[in-house]
């Protein structure tokens, strides 16, 4: 009787493993082919991908806030949890029938093919992984669960002596096991190095030499980097740049293949390609990007040199219609973002960008093309590998974002920092220099004023200011205080004299707000 329970739960283990080391062959496989195939053609790249597209936005506010940009990283962990419960599960049912186990895994390969399908940039021919993928998983859960139910004696057994039979059995299942899920590693390990070495876009990146700009942009200031330790520089390393973006997978675009259509009410609809762009008068400026989920204080927000053509341009060919007030810009994965016509085409510094930081744009950062605009949020305007532009009014047309709950419009609100010292930071007693970030762009900063304890707003030195689209750093000398906690707050003023708003706002649906106050102490 005990022992018949003991087999009993081990048979049920021992399923739950095949289930599960069937799986890690079947997403192996598929990772594996997907190297030929489009990025998305991977199930998991897709599943994640239509995840984060259906994720309602207080769960992807939440997802930021929570793993700031390891967020993608918890999306994969999240989602190998559900794949391992669900795969055990078909497991233990392959324990009872392996037909109705295999008919489950075939359904749930089909959702994945939709899954696969329905993503932007794949086709009928990107179910190959999948397909072949789900294959090796059912003759992989066919063979383990052969080896499992032979360990089962007596009650499913073809063993007349349970004791030693089960024994010898259950380690060739357990090697079985062992063998598919190491297999499995070592595949999708392979496929992963395969992917990276057919990666197209990051070979063409460094083959890729950028003409100069005509118009130069001067070298920066010394005085725009303010005399603080631990102060960010003032232009953000390329490496060190926030990444925000719905794109599990980066877009592999090689350049020859890009092309940037430009449509919907204009008079001259056009294609531009990559070589044509590269030969128009680029010109480069300094620029601040800024997400809209940064939270006051955040580290969403960098600061780069861009080279690029003047979306201005771009619309000065294209000719809009009266009655056009939004451009509805279009990545190679299906991201899209509004931005108001008005500020495409009115004196700011707004590029179709193709380098940053005196290189082709990083993978990651949009390469080849992407856009940029000055004193708005990425959502609304910054689009990455961008492929089409539409000349559109708001009232017909919405963008990623405004379907998921966010504005559709986004200027970006003055805010300012403390960089130095960090929260709850241990100063020494005596002087203690302070520094930090401001920015309003396209109105640019004329004062930073901080606050220590609860006393008076004193005016901060300010770095030099380089342009009305990027921040000014700050900088602020403190006599130093008793030993104990204190507080320094800081707030803004904008080139016109506004003070910035102590009113506090969650980022969304249209940007944070407020005054940053740190905490520290004196030692
Ligand atoms: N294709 C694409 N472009 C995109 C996004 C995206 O999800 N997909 N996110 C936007 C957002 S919300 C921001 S803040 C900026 C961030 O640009 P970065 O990753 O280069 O810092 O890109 C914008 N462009
Ligand atoms: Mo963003």
């Amino acid at each position: 009787m005990k022992a018949k329970s003991v087999s009993r739960r081990r048979g049920l283990l021992d399923f739950g493993i095949a289930g599960i080391a069937s799986a890690a062959v079947l997403f192996a496989v598929a990772q594996f082919v997907s190297a030929f195939f489009a990025t998305a053609s991977a199930p998991v790249v897709a599943m994640g991908g239509v995840f984060i597209d259906l994720t309602p936005p207080w769960l992807k506010d939440l997802a930021i806030a929570t793993f700031g940009t390891n967020d993608k990283l918890a999306l994969f962990i999240s989602i190998g949890i559900v794949v391992l419960v669900i795969a055990g599960l078909v497991g233990v049912l392959a324990r009872k029938s392996l037909a109705a186990a295999s008919a489950c895994i075939v359904l749930l390969a089909i959702g994945i093919g939709a899954a696969i399908f329905s993503r932007p940039a794949t086709g009928a021919a990107d179910l190959t992984p999948l397909a072949i993928g789900t294959v090796a998983g059912l003759l992989a859960l066919r063979w383990l669960s052969a080896l499992a139910g032979r360990g089962l004696a007596p009650d499913h057994a073809l063993s007349t002596d349970p004791e030693n039979q089960t024994g010898s059995t259950r380690r060739k299942f357990l090697l079985g096991a062992g063998l598919s899920l190491v297999g499995a590693a070592v595949v999708a390990g392979v496929g992963q190095s395969l992917a990276t070495a057919r990666n197209v876009a990051d070979a063409a990146r460094l083959a890729l030499g950028l003409p100069p700009a005509k118009v130069r942009v001067a070298a920066v200031p010394a005085g725009a980097q303010v005399d603080v330790a631990g102060m960010p520089p003032f232009v953000t390393p390329n490496k060190d740049f926030y990444r925000i973006d719905t794109a599990l997978s980066v877009p592999q675009i090689n350049p020859a293949d890009w092309s940037l259509r430009v449509h919907g009410m204009v008079e001259n609809e056009f294609t531009i390609n990559f070589e044509d762009l590269l030969k128009t008068d680029l010109v480069e400026t300094y620029l601040t990007l800024t997400c809209v989920s940064n939270p006051v204080g955040g580290q969403l927000v960098g600061n780069a040199k861009w080279l690029g053509y003047p979306l201005r341009s771009i619309l000065e060919r294209a000719v809009p219609q009266a009655g056009a007030d939004m451009v509805l810009s279009t990545s190679y994965d299906g991201f899209s973002a509004s931005t108001p016509l008005e500020v495409l085409t009115d004196n700011r510094m707004a590029l179709l960008a193709v380098g940053m930081n005196d290189e082709p744009l990083p993978l990651e950062h949009g390469f080849p093309v992407r856009m940029v605009v000055p004193g708005l949020y990425g959502f609304v305007s910054a689009t990455k590998w961008v492929v089409d532009l539409e000349v559109t009014r708001f009232a017909d047309k919405a963008a990623y974002w405004s379907t998921r709950g966010w504005s559709d419009h986004g200027p970006i609100k003055m805010s300012s920092r403390v960089d130095v010292p960090r929260s709850f930071a241990k100063v020494g007693s005596g002087e203690v220099v302070m520094g930090g970030t401001a920015w309003s762009q396209t109105q640019g900063i004329s004062g930073v004023q901080v606050q220590i304890d609860d006393g008076e707003w004193l005016d901060a030195e300010l770095g030099s200011e380089v342009s009305l689209d990027t921040w000014r750093q700050w900088r602020y000398v403190w006599k130093g205080g008793s030993t104990g906690n204190h507080t320094v707050s800081v707030r803004a003023i904008d080139g016109h004299g506004t003070v910035q708003s102590s009113d506090k706002a969650d980022p969304a649906p249209n940007g944070s707000s407020g005054w940053q106050r740190v905490q520290f102490s004196v030692e």
